[in-house]
């Protein structure tokens, strides 16, 4: 059989979900899954790791992930590389490209599949792809459906494991190595990929983080800072992203919310109707309409200990915002 790797996203079950349904159908070895964010660091680290797998004829899907401005050329060059080599890239992804990464990349792709899909998150895409039809293939891929699009369901099952892959995944990536959290993300697409849901460490992991989660978001909630009436934003680490800019939409007029991780220097962006994926993309990252994020070095803001660091953060957000008429 060909050697196969995947590599997809960190964050979330999506991205888990869609590497675990990869190695469902290859049954490839846990070390042949990268999982990372968009930080450009990691897709370099990814592209070493499938350097070292070597060989020739690689297959390669890459899954829940998107280039952009920061990570093309290292996404560019790494599927000319695996197609020099007589292999091949499988990009399944259902985030909006932007025109130059459409442009340099899906034509070195085997398949690419790419752009704003309102019907299947990464893990169906995967799902649908590969043809796995199991009842327990369909039934996670269903899950992950609702949890990633965030639609509302009864299913007490879905919402309770919902919760647990958001909150023990938040718990693994507060904490550790990127090493480290890969490889605890790496024993969870393991688990799912023999058919399990879960297991018992992610279980804990929830478990431990949810008390914490909600006293963070009560404390950044009486912190809130406005850069217009319609934006509004908050620092904090050690929090669930979605949560908090959810609460933040609840407590307030606003219609977009920005949560900044201060120990990370990942923002996520949410909104009620604004598209929020120019912003984004203006500021390094990129994601869906109501649902995106970036990245910034938090040295260049003094890891926004200081009145002068965040003052600095929030001037370049909203000089952006202003410009693109989000204000
Ligand atoms: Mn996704």
């Amino acid at each position: 059989m060909r050697n196969v790797a995947v590599l997809s996203h960190i964050a979330d079950i999506d991205g888990v979900g869609a590497a675990a349904l990869v190695r469902m159908r290859y049954r490839i070895p846990l070390n042949q899954i990268f999982l990372i964010s968009h930080d450009r660091d990691e897709v370099l680290k990814a592209a070493q790791g499938l350097r070292r797998l070597g060989g020739k004829g690689l297959l390669v899907f890459i899954t829940d992930l998107n280039p952009s401005a920061d990570t093309m050329d290292v996404y560019e060059s790494m599927v000319k590389e695996i197609k020099g080599r007589g292999g091949s890239v499988v990009w399944l992804d259902h985030h909006v490209w932007s025109k130059e990464a459409i442009r340099r990349i899906p034509g070195a792709c085997g398949v690419a599949i790419f752009g704003e899909n309102r019907e299947m998150c990464a893990t169906q895409i995967v799902h649908r792809f590969l043809e796995l039809d199991s009842r327990f293939a369909n039934e996670f891929a269903d899950n992950v459906h609702y949890i990633d699009l965030f639609l509302p369901t009864k299913n007490k099952k879905y919402k309770r494991r919902a919760e647990e892959y958001k909150l023990g995944i938040d718990y693994y990536l507060m904490r550790g190595t990127h090493e480290s959290q890969q490889n605890k993300l790496r024993r969870l697409a393991g688990a799912i990929s023999s058919g399990r849901f879960t297991d018992p460490d992610l279980h804990r992991a929830a478990l431990k983080f949810k008390a914490l989660n909600s006293k963070r978001i009560a404390l950044l909630l009486r912190n809130l800072v406005y850069l217009s009436p319609q934006i509004v934003l908050a620092f904090s680490k050690q929090v669930d992203s979605t949560d908090a800019c959810h609460e933040m939409l609840e407590k307030t007029e606003a219609d977009i919310s920005i949560l900044i991780k201060t120990d990370t220097g990942h923002c996520s962006i949410r909104s009620r109707k604004a598209d929020t994926v120019p912003l984004a993309r203006t500021l390094g990252g990129g994601g869906h309409p109501h649902a995106s994020g970036f990245s910034v070095d938090v040295r260049r803001y003094n890891s926004f200990k200081t009145a002068n660091g965040r003052e600095k953060f929030l001037g370049a957000v909203k000089l952006k915002a202003d410009k693109l008429g989000l204000l």
